[in-house]
């Protein structure tokens, strides 16, 4: 109902892909009452990706979990795509990265693009210690949480039905920029925007999670996804489940929907900031800190069900 005053024309250029295409599975069509989002669920499948140990790109336990990502995708969506591509970073030189695209209903007109970045950070450069800056992020808020509910939220809709088409795009690369350099980030993202998994891709909109699983998140509105998508803020948010989402004007991060709405998708960031710290983000962020004990089933529950909340409203 709210979708004549969303949709937007969001063009997308044509692609030279280099994707391939991995799985077909049938997920289930029929929408049928729903549970709620389960939490716990989404807590494990976090847990798990922190079990690889950190996801830093062109690294073993990165393309150990690639596969266990594109695995576990499979087991819910109807097709699942490995884009592989290269980048440019800032500090690199040329990367290899890995986007996994799990879509369900395929054929389905209306369609919603879900993402979270699965990489993590290659330096601990907030630490306290300077002696960590060189170390990796494990990554279990920055990276696996927003996998995590993304991931459990494909197995609900698979097991409950839906009949509205959904995009759940991992992007890689998120976390390798610099600061005052805000193309250095999203890496995986702008690769994507430029390279679509479907020529002339045009979703109603786009919802992208990042630090979704701290005990005490605040998911307030983030400055980018109001210039880009107020009216997608106005939704998500009114639809918000718990007391974790605030309805006030947050900061401004260069998170991956910033290339999401540059490519003219509009695309909102549930991000967790904190007005009242020195970085703007939870005292782990980019820390070897960022571990499953910082981590809560309660708010990933939420953040899940706040996507349950915005899919039933779109299928009506
Ligand atoms: C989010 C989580 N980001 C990195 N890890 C994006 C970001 C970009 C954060 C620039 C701060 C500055
Ligand atoms: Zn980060």
């Amino acid at each position: 109902m709210v979708l004549a005053a969303l949709m937007t024309a969001c063009g997308s250029t044509g692609s030279s892909t280099t994707t391939e295409a991995t799985s077909d599975t049938t997920a289930a069509t029929a929408a049928v009452g729903r549970a709620q989002f389960n939490g716990d669920a989404a807590y494990e499948l976090t847990r798990q990706q922190c079990d690889f140990g950190p996801r830093v790109p062109a690294t073993s336990a990165h393309a150990k979990c690639a596969d266990w990502l594109i695995a576990t995708l499979k087991t819910s969506c109807d097709t699942v795509i490995l884009q592989t591509g290269t980048v440019q970073t800032a500090t690199q030189g040329a990367l290899g990265i890995k986007n996994i695209i799990g879509i369900i209903n395929p054929d389905a007109s209306q369609r919603l693009l879900l993402l979270a970045h699965w990489d993590t950070r290659p330096w601990a450069d907030n630490d306290p210690d300077p002696a960590n800056h060189k170390r990796p992020v494990l990554g279990a808020n920055d990276g696996a949480s927003g996998v995590g509910v993304l991931l459990q939220l494909a197995q609900q809709l698979k097991a409950e039905g839906t009949t509205l088409g959904i995009d759940i795009v991992l992007v890689d690369a998120e976390d390798m920029g610099e600061n005052d350099n805000e193309d250095s980030w999203g890496l995986g993202t702008q690769y994507w925007a430029a390279h679509p998994h479907v020529q002339g891709y045009k979703p109603l909109f786009g919802i992208l999670l990042d630090m979704v699983g701290a005990p005490d998140a605040t998911f307030s509105r983030e400055y980018y996804s109001m210039q880009y998508a107020s009216g997608v803020v106005d939704l998500v948010w009114s639809l918000a489940a718990g007391s974790h989402f605030k309805n006030v004007q947050g900061g401004a991060v260069t998170d991956d929907h910033v290339f999401i709405n540059r490519a003219g998708i509009p695309c909102v960031d549930i991000i967790d900031m904190r007005s009242d710290s020195d970085t703007g983000f939870c005292p782990e962020w980019h820390t070897i800190d960022d571990t499953m004990p910082h981590i809560s089933a309660a708010t990933l529950g939420e953040v899940g069900q706040t996507l349950l909340n915005v899919i039933a409203d779109l299928e009506q």
